[in-house]
């Protein structure tokens, strides 16, 4: 009892003193929404490089109230980024503003990209920097962009654009650019103590589970080139078991069974099909579902991994499904169940390869039919798109009869986890909105991954980060929350792509580096391990977490698990109702000590168990991912 009313007491000083601390948001763009003035909105200005485009107040489209701001582009040759501004004056270093705007883009050309700007001006009135938000291309429903940012140096005013680069029309409604006070750039609890509530809201019957590329080239020449033998085999082979994974998304090249490129003559035991064999062999052996995805499926000559000849949608698909047969009925490989028509095909695949939408439809309705005749059980994953909402919602309306899944690549932009969860409550909305029969399909992110500022694909210091694992383990939790069926990572590990291709994304470092684990690996395993497929996942009420506290129930094959992120600075003691009856828990941690952790670290060591009578009492650690095992 005293215990409590300590915590009770503590609590409500906590409350009062906070409140003189909270951060405040202020609006700082006026007339976001395009609602005064006619014929010209107020406050918003035409961009002076807007030469070529028309800019007007659209009272015909807009996402909310009555008006919109609409550019209209038609000049191809300029190089020019009409906008509407607006100028922010008495801006200051450090300070923390958070854009979004809500967009639309209508008969644009495929490069054409609509996006928030927020340009940094020194005293001098010329540019510091600049932050651009995720960018529309093409043409694309309304959806919404964001940009955090915290303020240069040498910064006195900010300049905010809705821009249009490239020819097309596009529309821009409720704008805001709040200004964060108050803003920590390490937040804390404000309570003493938070409580989990499960609620008992199922959010997934049978979720199935997080999964990891594999490139399936590890074993070919160009590896063993650079040094990998088959005792690397068996480490790679003891990690994956370790790991439980659930799903494996593997590239395939063409050039491994077709290398003549004539659609027609196939090479089944080549150096490329040797190594994709090793690779599925993992798959089967740990009961890993494979979803299969060609590379440059049909490019055009001289691509860099196609050859001579762009083959027709019939051609190409009878190559693939005669690969997949031969994987399957005569090589055992009944992991594999789902197939993919290329990677990311809204990400310039249709200029390479020449192909129109019609044939991206036409070649899943072939392969369906294809796969059927061959009587082999493989559905297809529509969609696939890198960023392209509307590619997305063309694919539900258009490929529904056609495919068991939908789904696509979604990173973090610029560490921004919370935008993911925005873009994919737009296309699980679309899905259901498009798709008659959408309760009988699933969303399957089959690439996922946080990119911070700075990082590119070969040089990525984030990866290697404890920060990283954090993230992950958030975007994790928040993707299992809105019902995604399964998701999994770009990549397992690093690997090379082209001979001085070493790709810097994956759960560990290359062989020159001893395959030495990334905090990341440590985190994203107690994912793999202990939501695995077949869970039945449900909500947890977080009271008094502000967003820094999620957490989750897994019910699986190998127990109830709770998972509970704590993304504060400062430890936090925890309260949770579990349901369940009196009983033992083990905590698995994944804390700032993992940047000690040792490279032969066990992953899965539990702490002690603790035994609990209804109601967990913990302390979590400060930034910390824990998962209890309740037996
Ligand atoms: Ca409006």
């Amino acid at each position: 009892m005293k215990h409590t009313s300590l915590h009770a007491l503590s609590a409500l000083l906590l409350v009062s003193m906070v409140a003189l601390h909270a951060a405040e948001r202020v609006d700082v763009i006026a007339n976001g929404g395009f609602e005064q003035g006619a014929p010209s909105p107020l406050v918003w200005k035409a961009n002076p490089e807007s030469v070529g485009a028309a800019l007007s107040r659209d009272i015909a489209v807009k996402h909310s109230g009555e008006a919109s701001g609409r550019i209209v582009t038609t000049n191809t040759s300029q190089r020019a980024w009409p906008a509407w501004e607006q100028k922010v004056t008495g801006v200051k270093e450090g300070q923390r503003y958070e854009a979004s705007v809500w967009l639309r883009v209508a008969q644009a050309q495929p490069a054409s990209m609509a996006y928030l700007s927020l340009d940094y001006r020194g005293a001098d009135g010329k540019r510091v920097s600049h932050t651009m938000s995720r960018a529309l291309y093409g043409n694309g429903d309304w959806m919404k962009v964001s940009a955090k940012v915290n303020i240069p140096s040498n910064t006195v005013t900010m300049i905010c654009r809705l821009i249009l680069h490239g020819p097309g029309m596009a529309w821009f409604d409720d704008a805001s650019l709040v200004r964060v006070d108050g803003w920590e750039p390490e937040p804390r609890l404000k309570a003493g103590l938070v409580r989990l509530h499960p609620t008992g809201v199922v959010c997934k019957e049978s979720f199935g589970g997080f999964g990891a590329e594999m490139d399936p080239w590890l074993w070919n020449e160009l590896h063993r080139s650079k040094g990998v033998t088959d005792r690397d085999t068996e480490l790679i082979a003891a990690r994956v078991r370790e790991m439980r994974l659930s799903l494996a998304r593997i590239f395939v090249n063409k050039m491994c069974f077709n290398p003549s490129q004539d659609h027609r003559t196939f090479t089944w035991d080549s150096d490329g099909m040797r190594s994709l064999e090793h690779t599925l062999r993992l798959c089967q052996s740990n009961q890993i579902e494979a979803i299969l995805c060609p590379v440059a499926f049909g490019a055009k000559p001289n691509h860099l991994w196609d050859g001579p000849a762009a083959p027709g949608p019939d051609e190409a698909v009878q190559a693939w499904s005669a690969v997949v047969e031969h994987l399957i009925k005569r090589k055992g490989f009944t992991c594999i169940r789902w197939w993919q028509v290329c990677n990311e095909p809204d990400g310039g695949w249709t200029q390479r390869t020449g192909y129109d939408f019609d044939r991206f439809v036409r070649i899943q309705e072939l392969m369906l039919a294809e796969f059927k005749a061959r009587r082999l059980p493989v559905q297809i994953i529509g969609s696939g798109d890198s960023e392209s909402l509307q590619w997305f919602i063309d694919s539900v309306r258009r490929t529904s009869p056609w495919v068991g899944a939908y789904g696509g690549s979604r990173y973090a932009k610029d560490l921004d986890v919370e935008e993911v969860r925005e873009r994919n409550v737009a296309y699980l909305a679309a899905m259901r909105a498009y798709d008659p029969e959408w309760s009988k399909k699933k969303y399957i992110v089959t690439e996922f991954g946080v990119r911070a500022p700075a990082t590119t694909d070969k040089h990525n210091a984030y990866m290697r980060t404890f920060d990283c694992g954090l993230a992950m383990a958030s975007l994790c939790l928040d993707q299992v929350a809105l019902g995604v069926d399964a998701a999994s990572i770009w990549c397992l590990h690093r690997i090379y792509y082209s001979a001085d291709n070493l790709m810097d994304y994956g759960l560990w470092e290359f062989k020159d580096e001893n395959w030495k684990p990334r905090p990341l690996w440590f985190s994203y395993s107690l994912f793999t391990r202990f939501m695995t497929r077949g869970s039945r996942l449900s909500q947890v009420e977080v009271t008094a977490g502000e967003d820094l506290v999620k957490a989750m129930l897994a019910q699986g094959p190998e127990g109830r698990f709770l998972f509970v992120l704590n993304l504060s600075y400062g430890d936090v003691d925890l309260a949770a109702e579990t349901g369940l009856p009196k009983g033992q828990w083990v905590r698995y941690t994944y804390d700032e000590r993992v940047k000690q952790a040792a490279a032969d670290r066990p992953l899965f060591e539990p702490g002690s168990a603790t035994a609990y009578s209804g109601e967990l009492r913990d302390r979590l650690p400060r930034r910390s991912l824990v998962v209890y095992q309740l037996r």
